[in-house]
């Protein structure tokens, strides 16, 4: 019987957190064991924010590498770098043309993130949960471990999925049955450690691009 197929990825924005190993990584290492697992670094969603592309590129390697180092498996999970695959910008240019703009406008991260960056804040930034769910439903994968920040990207990843593509262009079957086009993700969010807050800000979570945060601190997990 074929095994439910997982799907999640980090965006490689900087050293990877304790928030980032118990949100997210900490589940894929034991989804191997009972799933059919993809799991991509999404290097086209860190260049939303200010960065330097040499830093990126080195970044990527070693996101790909920590993944190796926490327990991901090459054999047993497939490992890969989003930008090496071109459907997930086709994907996400046909549902960016069936994706309300209001939808996006009212995601909590863009709303945080687009205060950062003031009159500089890009339409990828908006765009980002759109890519987001390109990257999940092109691999029609039935689950998304992620943590609690994530969840309201995967709501509409599944909003996308069912109201604007499967109920718009669903063909019928021979008993008159929807055919759907696009599989609906579940989220897979463990209570433990879904939302780790930051150790020099108690009221925000613990994150790879928060300035207090100092790369080598308890927090990080070491890059080599
Ligand atoms: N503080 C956190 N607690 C629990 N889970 C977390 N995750 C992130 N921060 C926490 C989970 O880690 C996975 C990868 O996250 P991401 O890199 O794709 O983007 P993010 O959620 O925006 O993470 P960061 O660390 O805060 O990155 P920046 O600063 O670049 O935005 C996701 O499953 C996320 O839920």
């Amino acid at each position: 019987m074929a095994r439910a197929r997982v799907l999640s990825g980090v965006q490689p924005t900087g050293a990877l957190h304790l928030g980032n190993w118990l949100g997210a990584i900490r589940n894929w290492v034991d989804l191997q064991e009972s799933h059919d697992t993809f799991f991509c670094v999404v290097d086209l969603h860190a260049i939303t924010v200010p960065h330097r592309p040499e830093q990126l590129a080195d970044d990527t390697l070693t996101t790909a590498a920590l993944y190796l180092a926490c327990g991901i498996d090459p054999a047993r999970s497939t490992v890969f770098v989003q930008s090496q695959v071109p459907a997930h910008c086709e994907l996400a240019w046909l549902l960016n043309c069936v994706t309300p703009l209001n939808w996006l406008e009212r995601m909590i991260q863009f709303k945080e993130k687009a205060v950062k960056q003031g009159d500089q804040v890009s339409v990828g930034l908006l765009d980002y949960p759109v890519l987001m769910a390109a990257d999940i439903l092109l691999y029609d994968a039935d689950r998304v471990p992620v943590g609690e920040d994530q969840k309201q990207h995967l709501e509409l990843a599944r909003d996308i999925a069912q109201q604007r593509i499967n109920a718009r262009f669903a063909s019928r079957d021979a008993a008159g049955e929807p055919v759907p086009i696009l599989k609906v993700p579940e989220p897979l969010i463990l209570p433990e450690g879904a939302r780790v807050m930051s150790l020099t800000d108690g009221s925000s979570k613990m994150s790879k691009s928060d300035p207090h945060e100092v790369p080598g601190s308890a927090c990080w997990i070491p890059r080599s």
